[in-house]
């Protein structure tokens, strides 16, 4: 499986085209909006979130509630784009229009600069239009199909809020990943710490209040993927080192780690790798899941736990040093619309990409064309596992 999306923030709409989905999925918008609707929320978003509601319209691939095993287009209109016509118009437009409109000052932090550099583009406009987190929505779109098969083989994903300004949440234990996100869900943060949410959110206040920005550590954790998923045998087929490049692509993600992760660099061994126990019920299981459900590349069957870590979004009120790439002048002053913080959406972002990972791995190792088939040699691998 895999996709590629196409769309600039402002411009008339997000495309993703999805290849490779199996045949008998059942897909039905609600599925996709529900998803959507997810990444829109979150306390720190600012003033365009109020102008969108992002909703999919699906242009191939499904008939009656099924896939068809053919390519899937997903399209979001961006709403946002009647007040850009002029600005993002595909067609040629008065020059001195366009030389009134000319981003010229690159945001320190943002894709401005170098992308000005590579394309030769002297209004950054081009580039930022693109390199834009709006993107993020159809990455979702296709988060939320791999979700759908993922969901049909019994296999739960749930994402949330670690950290966020330098607060951290304390209460981390959960019964259930149902639990974690009947909280989460519910929480303005997307934070299963009530009270790390409440101090969250006042650091937010405060960074927003400041001109500035926050960042912060989202969590993805997956349950029911049996052991053995993807592959020692070669770089590009071990699946922990897909989801990290997944993880880091996300706008203004800096850094992943599975289990416990940097931590492992101050602990002996016998305090990091999981003891293997075995019973009849169970078959093989670690004691512990420090590995966060990856060995050599494979899943061990133990949940699935991962993060990324978000910068700050550089879009900033309050001005850093750079220089305009016309005038060469130093400047200190970049005004643009901008949230103060997205780590909250940034978690359903994570939980879609890690999904489409982990659900192109099944289908690739376990049939490939049709639900059906991809179910039955999913059971016979879980039932091969615990008989070993
Ligand atoms: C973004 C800047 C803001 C965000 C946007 C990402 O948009 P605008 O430039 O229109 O004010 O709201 O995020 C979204 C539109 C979204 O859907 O997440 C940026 O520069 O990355």
């Amino acid at each position: 499986m895999r996709y590629l999306t196409a769309g600039e923030s402002h411009g008339p709409q997000l495309t993703t085209i999805l290849e490779g989905v199996p045949a008998g999925l059942s897909l039905l918008k609600e599925h996709i909006d529900m998803e959507l609707a997810r990444r829109q929320k979150g306390y720190g978003r600012g003033r365009r979130m109020q102008i969108e509601k992002d909703e999919v319209k699906i242009l191939s691939g499904v008939r009656h509630g099924k896939t068809l095993g053919s390519p899937i287009t997903l399209v979001v209109e961006n709403r946002d784009w009647k007040h850009w016509t002029n600005i993002m118009a595909i067609e040629p437009i008065d020059e001195a229009d366009e030389v009134k409109r000319k981003v010229t000052r690159p945001r320190p932090g943002h894709a401005d600069l170098n992308g000005a550099i590579k394309y030769g583009h002297r209004d950054m406009r081009n580039v930022l239009e693109r390199s834009s987190a709006r993107e993020t929505t159809v990455r979702v779109a296709a988060g939320a199909v791999a979700k759908r098969i993922l969901a049909e083989l019994g296999i739960q994903v749930a994402g949330h809020v670690l950290e966020i300004g330098g607060v951290r949440a304390e209460r981390l234990a959960y019964e259930s990943l149902e639990e974690l996100r009947s909280v989460t869900e519910q929480s303005p943060v997307r934070c299963f710490d009530e009270e790390a949410a409440v101090k969250m959110m006042e650091a937010i206040d405060r960074a927003k209040e400041n001109g500035d920005s926050i960042g912060g550590i989202v969590e993805v954790v997956v349950e029911g993927v049996p052991a053995g998923v993807g592959s020692y045998v070669h770089y590009d087929r071990k699946l922990d080192a897909k989801i990290a490049a997944s993880i880091v692509s996300i706008n203004a993600f800096k850094g992943v780690e599975f289990g416990i992760g940097f931590e492992a660099a101050r602990l002996p061994g016998s305090e990091v790798h999981d003891e293997i126990v075995w019973s009849k019920e169970h078959g093989f299981r670690r004691r512990t899941n420090r590995a966060g459900g990856f060995e050599g590349g494979m899943t061990t069957g133990m949940p699935i736990v991962v993060r990324g870590v978000m910068k700050p979004i550089p879009t900033l009120y309050k001005p850093l040093e750079s220089v305009d790439i016309d005038t060469k002048e130093p400047f200190t002053a970049s005004i643009e619309r901008s949230d103060s913080c997205a780590v909250p959406a940034a978690s359903v972002v994570a939980e879609a990409v890690v999904a489409w990972e982990i659900a192109a791995a099944i289908v690739d190792q376990f049939g490939q064309d049709r639900m059906d088939l991809i179910k039955a040699n999913i059971e016979q691998m879980r039932r091969h596992a615990k008989e070993f």
